[in-house]
C-alpha cells in the first residue's frame, strides 16, 4: 500500500556504482575508483533525472498517492458525522489520498483491530480518533516499529506519546466555560439555588473527563448541588433513557441540566417533554449542550437549549498541514487547538472569564446559524 518512491533508474545506478567498486589492486583501485567516481557521477546524474521525473510527475498531477488510515470512533452523534465529512473531503482521491476508513462503532477493540490492520496493509499515515484514553501504548509502539507516523485527533490518548502530533479541542476548558456561564446567567436571572443534573458523554473518554472535571470544578466553588452524573454514551437514545430514570428518580428537584454533548440534549427534551417538564428559556428547567452542530443551533435560537458550547470537528485541514509538512521534512506543530465559541439564546451574558480569559457569549441568529459549515 504503501507508495513507491524509489524509481528502477535509480536502483540500477547504485547496482552499477557497487559492481564498479569492487576492484581489488591499486590500478585497478585507482580506476575503479575514477569508475566509481563515474558511475557516482551517472548515478548522481540518474537519481537527478529521476527526480526531475518525479517532481514533473508531481507537476503533471500524477505524483504519489498517500494512503491514510483512519480509525474513527463511531457514528453516535451529529458532531461524529462532521468529523467524518470533514476528513472523507480533506483525504479525497482528488486530493492525490487513498482513504482507508474504519467507523469503530463506539467499540475500542474494534479500532486497535484497525490500527493494526493499517499496519498490515503498510499505509503511509495512520488517523486516530481515539474512543478511550487509555490502552494505547502497545499498538502505537507496533505502528512506530511499522515506520507508520501516527496523528491523534479531538480526544486525547493519555499513556503513550507514540505520536507525532494531536490536533483537538481543550475539553477541561469547555466544561469551565459551561459553569462560568451558567453562574453568570443564574445571577442574572435571580436564580439562587443550583440543583443539577449532568448527562455524560462515553465513559474514559477524554471529552468526558475534561468537560466533567471543568464543569466540577465550578459547581465545588460555587457550592452547587449535582444530584446525579450518568452516561448518556454521547448518543440520542442514551441521553433520552438517563433523562427518563432522572424525570422518575428526581421529579420536582432539578432546574438544570447539563447534556455533554447535542444528541444527548435531544433526548433529554424529549424525555422531559414526555414527563410534562418545561425546559429552555421559558421553562423550569435551564438545558445546555456541547458540540454546537447546526440542529442544536436551531434548538438555541428557537429557545429550547438555554445555551450550548462549540466542540469543533473540522481537523482535517490541519492534519493535512502536518502530513504535507512531514512529506517536505519540515518541522511541523504537535499539539493543534481547534478554534471554538459559546453560544446563546438570550443576550443576558455578554461574555464569560474562562481560566483568566474572556471569551464572548455569542447570541444566536438566524444568519449565524446559515453560515456555520456545520
Ligand atoms: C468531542 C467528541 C465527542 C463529541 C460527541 O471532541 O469526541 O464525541 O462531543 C462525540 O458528539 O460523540
Amino acid at each position: 500500500m504503501k507508495r513507491k518512491i524509489v524509481s528502477v533508474l535509480v536502483c540500477a545506478a547504485l547496482a552499477a556504482t557497487m559492481i564498479a567498486g569492487c576492484g581489488s589492486s591499486s590500478d585497478d583501485a585507482a580506476a575503479t575508483t575514477t569508475e566509481e567516481t563515474a558511475t557516482t557521477e551517472d548515478a548522481a546524474a540518474t537519481d537527478d533525472a529521476a527526480a526531475t521525473d518525479d517532481a514533473a510527475a508531481e507537476d503533471a498531477g500524477s505524483g504519489d498517492v498517500l494512503t491514510i488510515g483512519f480509525a474513527q470512533v463511531g457514528h453516535e452523534s451529529d458532531w461524529r458525522t462532521a468529523s467524518t465529512q470533514s476528513c472523507q473531503d480533506v483525504f479525497s482521491e482528488a486530493n492525490g489520498y487513498d482513504l482507508q476508513f474504519v467507523d469503530c462503532d463506539n467499540d475500542s477493540a474494534v479500532q486497535l483491530e484497525a490500527v493494526r490492520t493499517f499496519i498490515e496493509q503498510d499505509v503511509d499515515y495512520i488517523i486516530i480518533d481515539p474512543i478511550v484514553s487509555t490502552g494505547w501504548d502497545t499498538v502505537l509502539t507496533e505502528c512506530e516499529d511499522a515506520g507508520i507516523p501516527v496523528i491523534v485527533i479531538d480526544r486525547t490518548i493519555d499513556d503513550s506519546d507514540k505520536y507525532v502530533a494531536w490536533v483537538g479541542s481543550d475539553f477541561k476548558t469547555e466544561g469551565l466555560a459551561c459553569g462560568e456561564w451558567l453562574k453568570a446567567y443564574a445571577e442574572a436571572k435571580g436564580i439562587t439555588e443550583l440543583n443539577i443534573l449532568v448527562i455524560e458523554g462515553t465513559t474514559g473518554a477524554s471529552a468526558t473527563i475534561g468537560r466533567t472535571e471543568g464543569f466540577n470544578e465550578i459547581a465545588e466553588r460555587e457550592g452547587w448541588n449535582i444530584l446525579d452524573s450518568q452516561s448518556g454514551d454521547f448518543t440520542q437514545d442514551g441521553g433520552q433513557q438517563v433523562m427518563e430514570s432522572y424525570c422518575k428518580s428526581y421529579e420536582g428537584q432539578f432546574n438544570v441540566v447539563i447534556c455533554q454533548n447535542d444528541n444527548e440534549a435531544f433526548g433529554a427534551m424529549d424525555a422531559m417533554k414526555a414527563a410534562g417538564v418545561s425546559y429552555g428559556v421559558d421553562g423550569d428547567v435551564i438545558i445546555v449542550s456541547f458540540d454546537a452542530a447546526r440542529t442544536a443551533l436551531q434548538y438555541c435560537l428557537d429557545g429550547e437549549l438555554n445555551a450550548v458550547f462549540e466542540c469543533n470537528p473540522l481537523a482535517a485541514p490541519m492534519v493535512e498541514e502536518i502530513i504535507q509538512g512531514l512529506e517536505a521534512g519540515e518541522e511541523v506543530e504537535t499539539e493543534i487547538y481547534v478554534e471554538e465559541s459559546c453560544f446563546a439564546n438570550e443576550d443576558i451574558v455578554p461574555s464569560i472569564t474562562v481560566d483568566g480569559v474572556e471569551k464572548e457569549m455569542t447570541v444566536l441568529t438566524q444568519e449565524i446559524i446559515d453560515a456555520r459549515a456545520y
